[in-house]
């Protein structure tokens, strides 16, 4: 039986992936940890650490103390936050990404983390962006994306980790909002188009990125650290992705259910600035072959269900 523990598992993935995996295998096998405690079902219907990743010593006596075999690595700065304190985010990214690796190097556990389409730069193909292409990312998230990925590779080839990653594309989720990321216009469009009919984007019209419904990142996530090792030609990481649009393309979706919701354009430099470098869309080929992935939201789907569950939550 597994026993996984998870970093930043109060933080928008983590908070999913957390009931998930105690769905799939065991409340008590899931050991959810983060810098801080709160309320939430992820913090209180199973084992529960308070754990700082950049203090290794806490992440490696805390694997011990439960026993895990497998480490799930999600705590970090997503890009906008990155983009205002670089320093600070190289250090907790790479810094925490570093001592998780080593965590699951001394205890020979299985290892994942994510990384992103951030991992791409302006000199990569924007469109249909190959599983193996020119990666020169322009922003501090991408620097440690890339970085994060050889890093991971390499606890495979010189420690034999069982190191595996998703390069994950804009992620939409109505249980735990995202914090500082520049995709994350198309999570507040949902909540904006529910509470007051209208949104105003900083991103602008016509900037196409990759999207996915967290359900299928979730999917994704628990397929690949479960396919036979044998099949895997990649690790760090695979290209995955479910859809890609612009603001008008999901204003447009959810106009279908909320008559007159009026969108509106106040763009952001800095954030624009960062989606203009990442890719319009990404080829997720590599990650079908060698691990049978298979999103099933697409933006009509996903709009229908955001829409549906936000009218209850508001
Ligand atoms: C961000 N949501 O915007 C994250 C993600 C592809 C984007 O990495 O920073």
């Amino acid at each position: 039986m597994k026993r996984i523990m998870i970093t930043g598992a109060l933080g928008q993935i983590g908070s999913e992936l957390t009931l998930k995996l105690r769905e799939i295998y065991g409340s008590d096998n899931v050991i959810a940890t983060d810098i801080r405690k709160n309320e939430s079902e992820a913090a209180q219907s199973g084992p529960f650490e308070t754990v700082d990743v950049t203090d290794l010593n806490a992440m490696v006596e805390t694997a011990k103390k439960h026993n895990v075999d497998t480490v799930m690595h999600l705590a970090a700065l997503l890009s906008a936050t990155a983009e205002a304190k670089p320093v600070f985010a190289w250090n907790l990214n790479m810094g925490g990404l570093m001592n998780a690796l080593e965590t699951a190097r001394e205890l020979n556990a299985q290892f994942f983390t994510p990384s992103s389409i951030g991992a791409f730069g302006p000199t990569t193909p924007k469109d249909n962006t190959p599983q193996d292409t020119i990666m020169r990312p322009t922003t501090m998230y991408g620097v440690n994306k890339v970085a994060g990925e050889l890093l991971s590779d390499y606890y495979f080839h010189k420690f034999g980790v069982d190191t595996r990653g998703l390069r994950f594309p804009g992620l939409i989720s109505y249980v735990t909002p995202p914090g500082g990321g520049t995709t994350d216009y198309a999570v507040e469009i949902y909540y904006e188009a529910i509470k007051n009919g209208r949104y105003t984007s900083y991103i602008d019209r016509g900037t196409y990125m990759d999207m996915m419904y967290m359900p299928d990142a979730l999917n994704a996530i628990i397929n690949l650290m479960e396919a036979d090792t044998a099949k895997l030609v990649h690790r760090n990481s695979f290209n995955v992705t479910a859809m890609s649009f612009d603001p008008e393309e999901i204003a447009v979706e959810i106009s279908k259910h909320i008559s007159g919701f009026e969108m509106s354009y106040q763009v952001d430099p800095v954030r624009q600035k960062i989606a203009d470098s990442w890719p319009n869309s990404i080829d997720p080929t590599a990650a079908q072959n060698e691990w049978g992935f298979k999103a099933e939201y697409d933006l009509a789907k996903m709009t229908k269900d955001m829409i549906e569950k936000l009218r209850q939550q508001l």
